[in-house]
């Protein structure tokens, strides 16, 4: 990030921080040859021996949470559920007997979110907390402690904490898969090396993103709802651009799987109500190849429906792109380690369309930073 630029607002600026919070937070718990062992000795016992993982969180913690499930499940052949933390203490004891129990929260404070980690000791769970205060009391109350390292995020809308939480879930699901036996020490480094090149890329393509997304923020200005839309790994990010929106600019939003998109809301879809479709493409994957080629199906016949479509594509795409209005290219990156661009632009869609309605998107109403009151 350019030293000398000064921000406008707290929510721009946690944005552009983001390339150095992902080092940051990386470089805790690895290097690009492998993961600190002594940096997951608290996890180990958490973990091994588990059958399963239940994450418990609340807002963009959660949705960080639902990228996770899918990189436990595809890494380490875990099976995980994700729980609204204000839902977690009804749900019945006789399930889910011996889980690992994660929850993720920005502040450590979230009421919710405590909560839950409470109840989930009291029922015998080992626990994990990832804030992004090592000294909160969940990172205290829980038996192992894994902080992000995103430094102070004063906007309310969350953006480099979220980031940082999608970083350190990786690694813990890098480190499961090493300690259910799932991946050898060549894949882990692999793995590492993609993930360590994402901030300097992302750094790269940050302004590109700003000037892009400031344009499409002013021709999307009168849109009334967004449907964001998203397969797999990148379902959790279409929900987080649509709380982004609602948060940020007070823009009705929703954040589907692309697959459902027939089964009712594309009732809603018009020139006014557009669709933004993550439709990014790991060739190398071929769940990921299946689930591109849909997406451009889809895509098609929204085109020939007449909606107005933002795509996000890997770079290089041509043909989602050319059946949409506007397109942002993210880079080229393994199929579960692309939410970590892909959700950027949508920040900063965020960010500009609430600045254009003249928001103090530091601080929206109603809002605040840590829920701590259930
Ligand atoms: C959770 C959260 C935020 C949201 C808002 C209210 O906070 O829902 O995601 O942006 O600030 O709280 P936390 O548990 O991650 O601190």
């Amino acid at each position: 990030m350019d030293a000398t630029r000064t921000f406008p607002h707290a929510m721009l600026r946690e944005i552009f921080e983001q390339p150095q919070a992902i080092t940051e937070t990386l470089s805790a718990y690895a290097d690009e040859t492998g993961l600190r062992e002594d940096v997951f000795l608290s996890a180990r016992p958490a973990i091994v021996g588990r059958d399963s993982i239940l994450i418990a969180a609340s807002g963009s913690s959660r949705h960080a949470g639902l990228c996770g499930e899918i990189v436990f499940e595809d890494l380490a052949g875990i099976a995980v559920d994700v729980e609204y933390a204000s839902e977690y203490i009804y749900r019945s004891t006789q399930t889910l007997k011996n889980p690992c129990f994660v929850v993720i929260s920005q502040s450590g404070e979230t009421a919710d979110t405590s909560e839950a980690l409470r109840e989930a000791i009291a029922r015998g769970a080992s626990t994990i907390a990832i804030t992004n205060k090592p000294e909160s009391s969940m990172a205290r109350l829980a038996s192992c402690s894994l902080p992000t390292y995103a430094g102070i995020e004063r906007a309310v809308p969350a953006t480099k904490s979220f980031t940082t939480q999608l970083a350190v879930l990786s690694l813990l699901g890098l480190y499961t898969a090493r300690v259910r036996g799932c991946m050898t020490r060549a894949v882990v480094e692999s793995h590492l090396a993609h993930l360590f090149a994402i901030p300097s890329a992302m750094a790269t393509a940050l302004p590109r993103w700003e000037k892009k997304l400031s344009e499409i923020a002013v021709a999307l200005k009168d849109a009334e709802t967004f449907l964001f839309l998203g397969r797999g790994v990148h379902y959790p990010i279409a929900r987080e651009g649509a709380l982004k929106l609602k948060e940020s600019a007070y823009i009705q939003a929703e954040g589907y799987p692309t697959g459902e998109l027939k089964h009712g809301p594309n009732a809603l879809v018009n020139r006014n109500n557009p669709l933004v479709v993550l439709a990014t493409c790991d060739p190398s994957e071929p769940d990921a190849v299946l689930r591109y080629e849909k997406t451009v199906n889809l895509v098609r016949d929204m085109h020939k429906q007449g909606a107005q479509i933002l795509s996000i594509v890997t770079e290089g795409d041509t043909r989602v792109a050319e059946l949409s209005d506007h397109v942002v290219e993210v880079p080229a990156v393994a199929d579960w380690l692309a939410p970590l661009y892909e959700v950027v632009p949508l920040q900063l869609l965020a960010y500009f369309m609430a600045i254009g309605r003249g928001i103090d998107v530091d601080n929206p109403r109603n809002l605040v930073k840590a829920v701590v009151q259930e």
